[in-house]
This record gives structure tokens, C-alpha cells and sequence, in this order.
């Protein structure tokens, strides 16, 4: 029945001829890591690898059994093929060597093996981020390559493990969906060039989090909380998975706007996510499918990183919004907005000192 669609496979031999056409053995590496987990992940408790390990990685975060078996399915599927020159991972704290045996490459791979993993254990959509950047040499990666700011990465992508899975990739021609068929095996491109609505009234935050934003962000949520009654004129909806893959998807497939920006809950944190493998792939595919993703004050894919696992602000999806809201940060910055008061943060508010 799928006889001639477009497999992942086809598609990314056909996209990546020329300057990247090494590219698409590695993408189809990456593939089979993520058939690989996307397999784990669907055993659910039966896989044996549920539960957390004894141990924290470098985010100071518990590591989950399949977050490892995930970051290991990466490793051994994309390490001997002769494309890269090194990989890095969320769950490393250094950049990993390509091993003695393998030839080397000139691309550097860098990923988080299993997004959201703390909701793996209640079944709720997980996922792989991954990103990809070209170095002009063949060789061993230094630790300062991986170091290069989102506009250079050559493709970017996530894997969603969900009812189905897809992978949804970018190598710079745009945002395009796979599904996989899981009687073939197959990635059926069944998503082409993917658009984000320009206009929403879906946002999505931890709004759990809210004494600590910025004015900037408390007076857009405070407005779109406010609906017809408010400036927006309209009624929103919210939504948050706290699982960062299905909330880009969901903006992919239908628009919105998606927050986690700058609070002071701590300040040696300027954010919670991860800019070199959550928030620039992201980018990277929010854009090439026509919407904006900003720290509130930079263009994410501008930010020049300083170390590998920097965190950073991140808002992105439906231009308009995203827009807006950076227009908020300006206002703010500047003193140019009316000092923005909402009832919880007035003078006679609980959270005031
Ligand atoms: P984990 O991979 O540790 O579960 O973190 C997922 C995540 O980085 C991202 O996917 C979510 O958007 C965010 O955390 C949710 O964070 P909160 O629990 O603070 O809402």
C-alpha cells in the first residue's frame, strides 16, 4: 500500500547531493538509533529499563535507565559509519571521541537521547533532539568545535515517541514529517514542508513558574489569560506536556507559541533548557517551517555559545506572537511600557517582600 511514497531514506539522498551528501548516511544512522529507542520506549514497563539509575548527569538531573540505553543507541548506531568527527550528548559531560577502529569524519553530531524522560514512567510523549554541524576538516573533534551558533548548523531534527513515531527533519529545504511504518520499518515522508499558522491563540508555559518571570512574559500570558475581556480581544487556550518534543510538534502541526524563558527561580540558571540540543534544532526547524524561535532579547540561532550544555531562554512558534512577545522584551528594556502590574505582583501582593 505505501508502494512509491517517499522514504526517509530516498528523501535524504535526494536532499543532501552535492556539498552534504555524506550527510544522509548519517541521517539514516540516526534513524535506526531512533527505530532502536522508538522500540525501547514502546515496551513501556515490560522493557525492563524503566526507573531512575543511582546516578545524576552533568544538568544535575537523575538519570533514567532508558535515558542511557538511549544515549548508547546514538553512540553504537552512528559512531563507525566515518561521517563524524565526534559527538556530544546531554548525558556526557565531555564530547565523545570517535573510537580508534572507526574512520572519521567532518560532522559533529549533537543530541539529547530522550527528551521529557521524566514522563516516560506515565506514558506520555518522549523524544530525540538532535542536531548537526560541518566542520571544514576531517579529524578528531576538538571540545571548541561543537561550540558554533545555531545558523550553522547543516540539519536538525527530532524523533517523537508518541502513538506513532515520527521524525521530523530539516536540512535546510524547509520542515518535513515522517512516520514510521512499523510493519516495513520505514520512515514514510508523510508531512511534507510543514508551515506553523503565522497567528494563534494557543500558548503553552509552566505557569507554575510565574512569580519568577519577567514582566515582559507576565504581561503576555496575563493578557492572553485575559481573552475577549482583555486587550487581545480573544479568548486563548493553554496547554503544557513538559515534554518539550510534543509541545514543538504540536506547534508544528497547528500553530502556538511555546515559553520557557528567563525566570530568577535561580539565577545562576538563565534558563531551563539546553541550547545546543534542545533549543537550536528546534530553532533551526521552527523557522524552516516559517516560525520564529527568540530568547525574548536574541534570535535563538544567533546565540554564540560559551559551553556546551548552556542553557538558554527560549520562546518559539506562530511568528506573530513570538514577535509580540519580544516586542514586550524591548518595551520593557527600554522603559518604553507602562510598568506592568498584575494583581499577584502588586504592592499588596503575597509575593512582594
Ligand atoms: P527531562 O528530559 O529531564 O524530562 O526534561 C524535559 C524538559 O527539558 C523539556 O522537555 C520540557 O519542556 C521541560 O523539561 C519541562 O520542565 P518543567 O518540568 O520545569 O515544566
Amino acid at each position: 500500500m505505501l508502494f512509491g511514497r517517499t522514504t526517509l531514506s530516498k528523501f535524504v539522498i535526494e536532499h543532501t547531493r552535492g556539498q552534504h551528501s555524506e550527510m544522509g548516511a548519517l541521517l539514516i544512522d540516526v534513524a535506526a538509533a531512533v527505530k532502536t529507542i522508538s522500540a525501547q520506549v514502546g515496551k513501556g514497563a515490560l522493557s525492563g529499563v524503566s526507573g531512575a539509575l543511582d546516578v545524576t548527569n552533568i544538568q544535575g538531573e537523575v538519570q533514567k535507565k532508558i535515558d542511557v540505553l538511549a544515549n548508547e543507541a546514538l553512540l553504537r548506531h552512528c559512531e563507525w559509519g566515518g561521517q563524524l568527527a565526534g559527538m556530544a550528548s546531554e548525558e556526557m559531560d565531555t564530547p565523545y571521541q570517535i573510537p580508534e577502529q572507526f574512520p572519521r569524519g567532518r560532522y559533529l553530531l549533537i543530541f539529547d537521547p530522550l527528551d521529557g524522560s521524566s514522563n516516560s514512567d506515565v506514558n506520555v510523549s518522549v523524544g530525540t533532539i538532535f542536531s548537526i554541524f560541518s566542520r571544514f576538516t576531517a579529524g578528531d573533534a576538538e571540545d571548541a568545535d561543537f561550540l558554533r551558533p545555531g545558523t550553522e548548523q547543516v540539519a536538525a531534527g527530532y524523533a517523537i515517541y508518541g502513538p506513532c513515531t515520527m521524525l521530523v527533519l530539516t536540512v535546510g529545504t524547509g520542515t518535513h514529517g515522517f512516520t514510521l511504518d512499523r510493519e516495513s520499518g520505514n520512515f514514510i515522508l508523510t508531512h511534507p514542508d510543514i508551515r506553523v499558522p503565522t497567528e494563534t491563540r494557543e500558548f503553552a508555559i509552566n505557569s507554575s513558574n510565574e512569580r519568577f518571570w519577567e514582566p515582559p512574559v507576565q504581561r503576555y500570558v496575563s493578557e492572553c489569560k485575559a481573552g475577549k475581556s482583555g486587550v487581545r480581544g480573544a479568548d486563548f487556550n493553554m496547554r503544557w506536556i513538559a515534554s518539550m518534543v510534543a509541545e514543538v510538534h504540536r506547534i508544528l502541526m497547528r500553530g502556538g507559541i511555546f515559553m520557557y524563558p528567563k525566570d530568577n527561580k535561580d539565577p545562576a540558571k538563565p534558563g531551563r533548557l539546553r541550547l545546543m540540543y534542545e533549543a537550536n534544532p528546534m530553532a533551526m526547524l521552527i523557522e524552516q517551517a516559517g516560525g520564529a524561535a527568540s530568547t525574548g532579547r536574541q534570535r535563538i540561532l544567533d546565540v554564540a555559545p560559551e559551553e556546551l550544555h548552556q542553557r538558554v531562554p527560549v520562546i518559539l512558534g506562530s511568528r506573530e506572537e513570538v514577535e509580540r512577545l519580544v516586542r514586550y522584551h524591548q518595551e520593557y528594556d527600554t522603559g518604553a511600557d507602562r510598568p506592568f502590574v498584575s494583581p499577584l505582583f502588586s504592592e499588596r501582593s503575597l509575593f512582594r517582600d
